[in-house]
């Protein structure tokens, strides 16, 4: 029956509001239903476009999300064209890189072009007869009751669209959640971080790139914060996160330099003096917000997914991979529900809901823990921590990033385990020190030591452990 005239003229109409990563990604999961699917984007077709804006130039690639490009065939082809990267490189204060790997080999995330990926995705959409893609209508208005969308065309005119299901990907400030936002028993939340990210450009070398180009190479400094990809075009896109009140602290050329001597030292020559004054002042600072919700639909009319329904805080790398694992949950939902929309909308819902909001608090709570805490010594201090934990005890103790990023485990249940592990390690610190603390005074009772020679060690021990919480 698949693809025959009755059972495809039979087919609904997916009305799929947003052409950004999720959108063209989930156009491709419904056409490939056989579903009718019109695609409507506010902007113009990128493809064609001289000059491309929008939020940040690369994202890290992991698990979820290449899962999901696998179920649409596009796995292979996105990650040829993305640049692994294997591990983390710290850097410190002083210039020392430290490089901390992701897991064993073989175990790596992408940096991937966001404008890339998207036109490949939507090329990718494109290639099924079944799929129209409408650029240049922005959703202006949708009704809940009727299903009826209206759509402003760059001219001012408007146009008026049916559809039996609207899909709304269309990011963070959904037109299409509006509607949600008036009726009953709709539960909403936003909140706009203090902190704000530029990016800056890191040329290439003679030809090269100007660090290892296999590594996220991230520089924290407790309240600010700097991160840079590798790009096929050996540029890495540095994002510095700080406070806004910090930005605006900023007026000067000189004070950039300033500031980028007192934290970022190293990167000055790599960014170049003379372009760092002049792409720090080329763009405002831009804000982060992170948005939950619930539920993801209404009757059996529509679905939000993707920023839509989740904007997530960049602090853990998920936004993306999230919204392409919400195509993928969707998609086995329908196969359970053979596709009857009555039934798979309010499942939707009651499975990712709690899988979202979980990976929305995880990025906040990193952002937190980040921001309070983490220098290059702490960061390095715990990642090692919760390495050999691993190591040690493989099976039960699996770091939480791990499960975040390498594996499906739902972010509910890795969240879940991560409480479960926490609790484990500290009775086992408990223990440990317990059992130190017995056997360390049978052993002194037995022995006494010569004072004077302990005096020494205790004292070393305690400028470690001061110098660990400086920056
Ligand atoms: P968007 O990408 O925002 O796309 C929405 C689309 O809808 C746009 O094309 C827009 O033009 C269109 N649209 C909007 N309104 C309308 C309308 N009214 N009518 C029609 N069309 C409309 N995620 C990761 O997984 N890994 C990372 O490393 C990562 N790093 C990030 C770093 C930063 C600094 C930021 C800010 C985010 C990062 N993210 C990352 C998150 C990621 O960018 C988002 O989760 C992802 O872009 C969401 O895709 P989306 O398609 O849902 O929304
Ligand atoms: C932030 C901005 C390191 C791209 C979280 C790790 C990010 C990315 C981390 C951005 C960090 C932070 C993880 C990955 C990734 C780490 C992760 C954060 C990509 C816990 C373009 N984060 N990011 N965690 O473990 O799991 O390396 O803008 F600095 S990839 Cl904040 Cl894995």
């Amino acid at each position: 029956m698949e693809g025959s005239p009755e059972r495809h003229s039979k087919k609904k109409v997916v009305a799929v509001v947003g052409g950004g990563l999720v959108g063209a990604l989930n156009a491709c999961f419904f056409a490939k239903r056989g579903f009718d699917v019109e695609v409507f984007e506010t902007r113009e077709d990128i493809r064609q476009a001289k000059i491309v804006k929008g939020r940040s130039i690369n994202l890290a690639l992991s698990h979820r999300g290449r899962q999901a490009l696998k179920h649409v065939g596009m796995e292979e082809k996105i990650v040829s064209q993305g640049i692994p990267m294997h591990a983390r490189m710290i850097h410190s204060l002083s210039g020392k890189q430290s490089p901390i790997p992701y897991g064993k080999k073989g175990q790596y995330i992408l940096s991937v072009d966001r404008a890339n990926l998207n036109k490949e995705l939507l090329t990718e959409a494109e290639t099924y007869p079944n799929t129209k893609l409408n650029f240049d209508h922005k959703l202006q208005d949708w009704s809940a009751e009727t299903g009826l969308m209206t759509f402003v065309r760059p001219d001012g005119s408007t146009e008026e669209v049916e559809a039996d299901l609207i899909v709304g990907c269309d990011g963070a400030f959904s037109a299409i959640r509006k509607q949600f936002l008036r009726r009953s028993r709709f539960n909403y939340s936003q909140t706009y971080i203090p902190h704000g990210y530029m990016e800056l450009t890191m040329p290439p070398i003679n030809g090269e790139f100007a660090m290892k180009p296999n590594y996220l190479h991230i520089w924290p400094r407790n309240t600010f914060m700097m991160i840079a990809l590798p790009n096929m075009d050996k540029t890495f896109t540095c994002t510095l996160f700080m406070p806004f009140e910090e930005f605006e602290k900023i007026t000067t050329g000189d004070e950039v330099i300033e500031f980028f001597q007192k934290y970022f030292p190293d990167t000055i020559p790599l960014i170049g003096a003379d372009a760092l004054r002049r792409d720090y002042f080329r763009l405002p600072a831009q804000a982060m917000v992170s948005v939950k919700c619930s539920p993801y639909h209404i009757g059996d009319k529509c679905v939000l997914m993707g920023d839509a329904a989740h904007a997530v805080v960049p602090f853990y790398g998920q936004g993306m991979n999230a919204g392409f694992e919400d195509c993928i949950v969707f998609d086995e939902i329908m196969d359970q529900f053979s596709e009857d929309f009555n039934a798979v909308l309010p499942e939707y819902t009651r499975v990712r809901v709690p899988d979202d909001h979980a990976i929305a608090d995880l990025a906040m709570y990193n952002y937190i823990e980040m921001r309070a805490h983490v220098n290059s010594k702490w960061f390095l201090f715990r990642k090692h921590v919760d390495n050999f934990l691993h190591f040690l005890m493989p099976r039960a103790i699996i770091p939480l990033y791990t499960m975040v990023t390498f594996t499906r485990t739902r972010y509910h249940e890795a969240v879940e385990r991560w409480h479960w592990q926490d609790k484990v390690i500290n009775r086992g610190l408990l223990f440990s020190a317990a059992g130190a603390v017995l056997g360390g005074s049978y052993v002194l009772i037995k022995n006494p030591p010569d004072i004077n020679k302990l005096i020494s060690p205790a004292e070393k021990m305690w400028n470690r452990l001061v110098a660990l919480r400086t920056p």
